[in-house]
């Protein structure tokens, strides 16, 4: 097991779409921290809580390791890494505890501007790129639709084009980057929003009463924010 600890670790992104409204919501919440001089680790002040800035990707797998508690990240990666877990055979380690009521997208199947759409039926045969192979393999396996799933780490949008996809499941928000791509949105596999995610197994030392009081603060902070 790992060992007892009396401060709570919260893992962030450190750059990119969700770090700059993740700290403010948890500076709303009254924390405040001390920088470390490499910017990957805040020190606690006002409460005994420290913040590891990292890849968002690498958010489940801390809280799976029990290297940090929490975790701010989209529900899009949290249910992906989920998803591959199960896959392959691993318990499930983490779930979303709260939504956060920001970093809203969906995860979307995409085809191209020409095609008509009929149903997902249409899909058999076809070949589909993504970054999200685990949560597309369930949805795709729930229908019984044979399709072949290409796995992508960026640029999915352009896939159809290189022809080294007939179609896409990729984030959609704004729909600006498929129209630009010739792609229109047909499906949605999932609604997604940035959430506070933490280990199945909540911590039974000092960390508890502290995860505790920050989620009573939390819920005062998002419901004044809707
Ligand atoms: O460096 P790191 O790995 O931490 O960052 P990242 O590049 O993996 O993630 P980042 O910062 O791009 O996104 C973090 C999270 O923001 C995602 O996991 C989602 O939960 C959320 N989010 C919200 C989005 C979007 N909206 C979004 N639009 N993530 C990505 N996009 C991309 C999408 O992939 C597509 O390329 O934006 C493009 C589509 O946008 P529209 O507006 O043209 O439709
Ligand atoms: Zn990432």
């Amino acid at each position: 097991a790992a060992p007892a600890r009396d401060r709570l670790r919260i893992a962030i992104q450190k750059n990119g779409r969700l770090a700059e409204p993740a700290r403010a919501l948890l500076s709303a919440c009254g924390l405040s921290w001390r920088e470390s001089r490499d910017k990957l680790f805040c020190y606690g002040e006002s409460l005994p809580v420290d913040l590891l800035l990292v890849r968002d990707d690498d958010i489940p797998g801390l809280i799976a390791d029990g290297v940090c508690d929490l975790g701010i990240v989209g529900r899009n990666e949290l249910d992906e890494q989920g998803a591959a877990r199960v896959q392959a055979g691993l318990a499930p380690a983490f779930h979303a505890l709260r939504g956060l009521g920001f970093g809203q997208c969906r995860l979307m199947l995409a085809v191209p501007d020409e095609w008509e759409w009929q149903g997902p039926a249409q899909l058999s045969g076809t070949r589909i790129a993504t970054s999200y192979p685990a949560i597309l393999k369930d949805w795709l396996a729930a229908r019984a639709i044979d399709a072949q799933v290409v796995e992508l780490s960026g640029s999915v949008e352009i896939a159809p084009r290189l022809g080294t996809a007939d179609l896409i499941c990729d984030l959609v928000s704004s729909g600006a980057t498929l129209r630009a791509n010739q792609l229109k949105p047909v499906e949605t596999l999932l609604d997604s929003e940035a959430v506070l995610a933490g280990a199945v197994r909540s911590p039974d030392d000092a960390r508890g009463a502290l995860m505790a009081m920050l989620l009573r603060r939390l819920d005062g902070v998002v419901q004044v924010q809707d």
